[in-house]
């Protein structure tokens, strides 16, 4: 059959959504072409949940693997694709499986709160997981009486041991390499050359400890994407992997937007093309499939943080 030609790339990808009876879900880090071109953008768990409720039979998974790997626990009868498979997350890859066995064994009543930047089967190994939006209301849930195990951002767990003043909450030393870079003297700088910005933090971002002294809010990526309509303010600094500038400045036309730091960007994130979707959309590749047994302990800290908030 002759291939059909399109004006552009982003009918191709309407076409071959409504051929495949798919839907593309792309996260608020994703370049602004795949964001157009999705259904629907939001934080991992919203995508996840968005997947879920969706009754398309293939979903194009615009993210890092571990995202997709949480849209296939969710909706394990759905064909969870992602375009590239190299997009993964240096944070996830930070903390194995047996490093959470071993910290189980020194701490048989502990509890692992695990943040949604976790591989399947390190999720499989947890007892709670996280989003930024919800780390602080989780760890509350907890008896205080219990050790938690806070895993593997180490910036977002001091910021909610701090936060919570919870003494017996251990850290792993993980980090994202895109929120290290952003730097408090740039920060300083920023505000002083526009002094009627408010400025807006993710709580992964490493200089947190000295910035947030300035900080307006700390939030996560939906989070900031709320407060940057519903604020009067008519301009921020937005201290967080850049993509999200494409959808606060679509959704507030007349604010403007000043990233923190032009170096907090994801290489991995940015791995996803439309050309790569295209591919993905018409050959069925390349399938994320989280093996039923890891899939099974893994829905089960989900399901519990789903419960929390
Ligand atoms: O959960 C997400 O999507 C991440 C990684 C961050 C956020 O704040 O949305």
């Amino acid at each position: 059959m002759a291939k059909a030609i399109y004006d552009n790339i982003q009918e191709e990808v309407l076409a071959l959504k409504r051929e495949r009876r798919a839907v593309l879900v792309a996260h608020n880090y994703q370049i602004g072409e795949i964001q157009e071109a999705a259904d629907f953008v939001g934080d991992s768990l919203n995508l996840a949940r968005w997947a879920r409720k969706s009754d398309a039979e293939v979903v194009v998974f615009c993210g890092v693997h571990f995202m997709a790997e949480t849209a296939s626990i969710l909706s394990p009868e759905k064909k969870i694709l992602v375009p590239d498979l190299e997009a993964g997350c240096s944070l996830a890859d930070m903390i194995r499986p047996e490093d959470v066995r071993r910290w189980k064994i020194e701490h048989p009543r502990g509890v692992v709160v695990a943040y949604v930047n976790t591989s399947a089967v390190v999720k499989a190994e947890a007892d709670y997981c996280c989003t930024s939006a919800n780390a602080e209301k989780v760890v509350r849930a907890i008896p205080e009486d219990r050790e938690i195990f806070f895993i593997p951002d180490f910036y977002l767990g001091s910021y909610v041991k701090a936060k919570t003043g919870r003494e017996n909450l251990y850290l792993w030393r993980g980090y994202c390499p895109s929120h290290v870079l952003i730097q408090t003297e740039e920060i300083r700088r920023l505000r002083s050359e526009h002094p009627r910005a408010e400025f807006i933090m993710h709580p992964e971002c490493g200089c947190l400890t000295k910035s947030i002294q300035f900080a307006d809010q700390v939030l996560s990526t939906e989070g900031m994407i709320r407060y940057a309509k519903e604020s009067p303010s008519e301009e921020f600094i937005v201290a967080t992997e850049t993509g999200v500038l494409y959808r606060m400045r679509k959704d507030n036309p007349s604010k403007r937007f000043y990233p923190a730091s032009e170096q907090a960007h994801c290489n991995y994130m940015k791995m996803n093309t439309l050309e790569k979707v295209v591919e993905s959309l018409e050959n069925l590749q390349y399938e994320v499939r989280v093996p039923k047994e890891i899939a099974e302990r893994a829905l089960q800290p989900i399901e519990r943080m789903i419960a929390i908030s």
